[in-house]
């Protein structure tokens, strides 16, 4: 498993998405732990790419084929992951996007998958998403919960419009927000008063769980 782990992360480092996609598919095959993989293989080396990155080692191109090689793994690895969730009673309705000004969505898209894996209703909104529209869907879909990633600094005060937008139409008693993203941090969501914030897409789960009162 260790040797899997590394190749995996290698993979993402040379950015190979072609051989990124084949240790995803061997993942699946040999029926290995996706958690363990995806966080301790895929998600490592990323990381990896991102310290490269800002050390000035490696360059743009170089992130972009990283993340690339990354999505490729994450596409077939994702379904299997959402299918442990898929017959149990939704507990419940989650809407979850990256802000406005921010095409992150690696880690968003992890997030997504891992509660819906635990039973959440998702309706993922995708990348660079304004303020207004998540609460827009949030009303629309009656959720419980408004999740929101910020990779950036500059992007992460859109978190903040989001709760304005709520408190203005009156929906912050019932609508729950949690945040989360490389640059926040509890400190962060106390700030702009969200309910809670996870650093990573398990801690999500239980955030998610403990401030919905379900699952
Ligand atoms: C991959 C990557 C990219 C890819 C993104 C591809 C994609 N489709 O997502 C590309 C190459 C496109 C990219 C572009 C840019 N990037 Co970039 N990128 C990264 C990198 C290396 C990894 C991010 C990632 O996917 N991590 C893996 C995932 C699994 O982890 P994660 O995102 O942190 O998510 C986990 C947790 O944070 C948490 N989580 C995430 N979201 C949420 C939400 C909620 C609600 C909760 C509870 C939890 C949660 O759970 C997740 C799973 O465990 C980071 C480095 C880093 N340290 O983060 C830089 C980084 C984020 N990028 C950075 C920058 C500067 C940029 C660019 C501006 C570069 C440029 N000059 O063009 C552009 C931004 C364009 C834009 N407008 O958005 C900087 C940001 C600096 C800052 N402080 O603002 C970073 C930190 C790199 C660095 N060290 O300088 N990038």
């Amino acid at each position: 498993m260790r040797e899997h782990l590394k190749s995996c992360a290698q993979a993402v480092l040379d950015g190979e998405s072609e051989i990124a996609e084949e240790l995803a598919r061997l993942t699946l095959e040999k029926k290995m732990d996706l958690l363990e993989v995806i966080e301790n293989g895929f998600v490592a080396g990323i990381r990896e790419v991102g310290k490269l990155w800002e050390e000035g080692i490696l360059f743009l191109p170089e992130l972009v084929m990283g993340a690339e090689a990354m999505k490729a793994a994450m596409e077939l690895l994702q379904p299997a992951l959402e299918t442990e969730g898929s017959d149990r009673e939704k507990v419940g309705h989650v809407v979850i996007g990256t802000i406005e000004g921010d095409i992150h969505d690696i880690g968003k898209t992890l997030v997504a998958t891992m509660l819906s894996a635990n039973g959440f209703k998702i309706t993922d909104l995708g990348a660079d998403v304004p303020a207004v529209r998540f609460v827009d869907e949030a009303e629309k879909n009656d959720a419980d919960c408004i999740a929101i990633s910020a990779l950036l600094t500059t992007t992460m005060p859109g978190q903040k419009k989001v709760i304005e937008e709520l408190d203005k139409r009156s929906m912050r008693s019932r609508v729950k927000v949690m945040v989360g993203g490389a640059p926040c941090d509890e400190k962060w969501a106390a700030e702009i008063g969200a309910d809670g914030y996870a650093g990573d897409a398990v801690a999500a789960v239980s955030l998610a769980r403990s401030l919905t009162g379900r699952g």
